[in-house]
Order: C-alpha cells, then structure tokens, then sequence
C-alpha cells in the first residue's frame, strides 16, 4: 500500500475536506467542513481504507462489526470483507413494526463488537450509540475512526474507558496538506486557533458597492456607467443581437428606460445605413440614458483595429461609447481605442472555451494595466478594480443547444461579484421585450443588493 500521507491525498481528490467559512448545525462558524461520505464511491480507496482501519487494530479481539450509521456502514462492510469479522447492523430508529430490533445481523450476547465512525467531535454521539449496542448485551472496547476533529471527542470516550485508533487528526491532516502546497499559512493558524478554542478571525468576503466604485472610477466611461446603474436602479445590459434598423431601434425604445446600456453587434444589421441606423439609435440612447456598447472584440494588431473601428461603413469610434476586445494582441494593441472604454475579453461563456485559466490570467494582466480599459468580460471573478460584465444570462434556460451556457442574475451576482448583466435572448426573444427586460433589471438589481451582504457559507 501507497504511504498514509500519499493515501490522504488520494482521499482528499474526493473533496472530503474544504475549507473556508462554514456554519455548523451548532450554529458555530468553523473554517472546515469534513465529509467523508464520497471515499465509498471509490471502491479502490474504500478497500484501502479499510486496511489502514484493520492494520491500526488487535483482530484477535473482535467477534463483529459495526458502522455507526451512515457515513461509517460503507467503511465497516468493507473492513468486514477484507477481515472476515462478521458485521453487525445498527439501525438509526427501531424499526415500527415487528421485531422492534436495533441491531440486525447475526450475534450472541457477550460477544465483542469493534465500533467504527468515521469523524469523531465532541464524542456525545458515539457514547449514545455504543449505550445502545450495549443494551443488546454486546461488548464494546474498540472504536476506530477516519478522521479525529479534535474537539475533545477522543478523551470523553477515553475518560469512560474505551480505546479510540484514529487513523488521521484534523492536525495530521492540516501539515501533510500544507505540505503538498494546498493549505496557505493563515489557513493553518485559523485551524489551530478554531481548535484551541480560540476566536475565528475570517476575511470578510463582500463586494465593493457602485457607490464605492464610484468613487475609485477612473474613466469617464466606468463614471458614467455607476452612474446610471445607481440613477436607474439597474445593472442591466441588454444585447441587441436583431438582424435590422427598425427591430433594433424598436427594441432600444422599449428596453430603454430599464437599462444601463445597448449592446450591439452592428455588423449583423442587413439594412445598416449610417444616417437612418446610428443617428436615431444615438437619439435613443440620449433619450432613454443608455449608454452604446459596441461588441466588436477586436482581435487583431493594433494597426487592423484601429482601422477597423474607425473606418469603414461602421465608423464606431463615431458613436459608440465602450466596445469590447480581445486582449490576444497584446498591450499595445489596446492603445488606439483612445475614446472609448474598452471591455477586454477575459473568459466566454460558452462550452469548450479556450480561455482557461492561465489564459485568464495573462488576459487580466493586460486588462489590469492598460488605461483604456474599463472592464472585464467573464464567467469568474475579477479584481474590484476593475468592471465585471457577464453576459451568458437567462432566467428560463441553461443553454441554447449550440454552446451557449447560461445563469440565473442571482447566481453570478452571488458567486461572481459581477457588476453587469447582459441579456439577449431572454429579452428580445420575448413577447414583451419591455416586460422581459424589467423583470432581468428587477432581477438584477436584488440579486447585487443580496451581493452585498456578508454572507458566509452554510452546511
Ligand atoms: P444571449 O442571447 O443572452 O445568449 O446573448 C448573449 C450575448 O453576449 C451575445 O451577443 C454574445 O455575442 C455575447 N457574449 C456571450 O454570450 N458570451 C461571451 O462569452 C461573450 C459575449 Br465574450
């Protein structure tokens, strides 16, 4: 068998331990969470572990075995397979009917009964369990357990006589995970101070609000953007992605007054005309105070996007007031989007993109550094320097069958910290664009209030 430190780490693949903030059913916060249920959808780790649980035990003492219900039954099957000591099956409640029995299996009175668990705590619990095995007069003087929480369990059941084999503690594990690379320093004191009794002290995870962005904007574009969001009470983009003049200028009448900004890909307008397309649109936008967000993503030198947003029928350094680009050229090429605000491309939204991780993180470099930039398109979270815009948006569906993949507002404004939604289908694909587009802004805006507050993990 692997070294026990190389078996936790197999274990711990199976996400058997996180950690972060999390409310116990105690109502204490603790800065772990252990289950080890998953280790039974292993059956490779489960048959290991049961060698480890066997290899730490006198066998000769056992006549049974027994789980404590229900994470520990995988645990004491296996352990009884590779042993061929007998199992014994406690049940959580007497059953209703019958026989009234709370243990099944096969035993005589007097025999010895190896208990196993798979967490230990405080070791109230176990006691409760073993008082019940010992009322069918059987024997219990072994308990053996996964994982020791080091809350003071093992010494209870110590003080009352019985001897706990603890396959890993809290402590063990704690080291050989900061030794792999996968537990920071200040994780580590948090752990210790929670365990010593000592008071938690956790990052406070909430967002900037607009208002505090505000007042950290640094271009006209980021000011005026907040500024609208909080004048109108909406995060809402909506995206424009309709194939002529009049559907396009419709759709900007009726979204208008519900939106922060139009977001256009203007190349798809059949009947583009500069006089008769842009002009009202500009009207529009005036009008209603939204702002023009050109989804251009420029992706090439910087000399080809200049030209290709400023000439050409589409002229959209003429009217648009942010537009979006790929940050694959690198720096420099961002440099000739000089009056405008540039949305960087960071990560899509759709299935099988190529913008992984590293790639993100090379693209934020960009993002983060350049002046013209404004903001970041993406399906993770980004720095609160700069502005978050998620598009991928739609309260009914989670795809659209050709790679597309949506949320739901709340879900990015909770676990992105997103500033801005973008809504296409879901609003211009409705019956009533207006409607559709007021329920996303009121979606919206509660989804980024409830962003707001300090809301810790719950178990
Ligand atoms: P939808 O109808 O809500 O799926 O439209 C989404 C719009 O956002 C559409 O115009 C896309 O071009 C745009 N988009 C996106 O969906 N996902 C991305 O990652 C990026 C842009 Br970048």
């Amino acid at each position: 068998m692997e070294s026990k430190k190389d078996f936790f780490l197999e274990c711990y693949k199976l996400g058997i331990i996180k950690f972060g903030r999390f409310t116990l059913k105690s109502g204490i916060e603790s800065p772990f969470y252990v289950d080890l249920r998953p280790l039974a959808s292993d059956p490779k780790i489960l048959k290991n572990l049961a060698n480890y649980l066997l290899d730490m035990l006198p066998l000769d003492n056992f006549d049974l075995i027994c789980g404590v219900p229900y994470a520990a039954l995988p645990m004491a099957t296996a352990m009884s397979l590779e042993s061929y000591i007998p199992l014994i099956i406690k049940r959580k409640e007497a059953k209703e009917y019958g026989t009234k029995k709370m243990i099944e299996g096969i035993y005589q009175k007097g025999h010895n009964c190896l208990l196993v668990e798979d967490v230990i705590t405080s070791g109230k619990s176990l006691l409760e369990t073993i008082a019940e095995i010992e009322q069918e007069d059987l024997k219990v003087a072994d308990i053996v357990v996964v994982l020791d929480r080091e809350q003071g369990g093992k010494q209870l059941l110590e003080s009352k006589g019985y001897r706990v084999h603890t396959l890993f503690s809290i402590s063990e594990v704690c080291s050989i995970l900061k030794d792999a690379g996968k537990l920071a320093d200040d994780e580590v004191q948090r752990i210790q101070d929670f365990l010593k009794g000592n008071h938690v002290q956790f990052k406070e995870e909430h967002r900037l609000s607009y208002e505090s962005k505000l007042k950290c904007a640094q271009h006209s574009v980021s000011k005026k953007l907040l500024e609208i969001a909080l004048a109108k009470k909406s995060n809402l983009i909506a995206s424009a992605d309709v194939t002529t003049t009049q559907e396009l200028l419709d759709l900007a009448e009726k979204t208008g007054p519900h939106i922060i900004a139009l977001k256009t890909h203007i190349d798809i307008i059949s009947d583009f005309d500069y006089e008769k397309t842009i002009l009202p649109l500009k009207e529009l936008a005036l009008k209603h105070q939204f702002l023009l967000m050109e989804d251009r993503k420029f992706a090439d030198i910087g000399n080809t996007q200049e030209l290709q947003f400023t000439s050409g029928v589409f002229k959209i350094t003429d009217w648009a007031d942010f537009v979006t680009s790929q940050v694959i050229g690198g720096f420099e090429s961002l440099d000739c989007f000089r009056n405008v605000g540039v949305v960087a491309i960071v990560g899509m939204s759709s299935k099988g993109t190529l913008t992984t991780n590293s790639y993100r993180e090379e693209a934020l470099k960009i993002a983060l550094s350049h002046p013209n930039v404004i903001g970041a398109v993406s399906q993770h979270k980004v720095p609160e320097d700069i502005l978050l815009f998620t598009p991928g948006v739609n309260l009914a569906d989670s795809g659209d069958g050709k790679g597309q993949q949506y949320n739901t507002p709340q879900h990015v404004f909770k676990t992105l910290h997103t500033d801005f939604i973008i809504v296409g289908r879901g609003i211009y694909k409705a019956e009533d664009a207006e409607k559709a587009a007021l329920t996303y802004k009121n979606e919206g805006w509660n989804a980024y209030l409830q962003s707001l507050e300090k809301n810790p993990a719950e178990v």
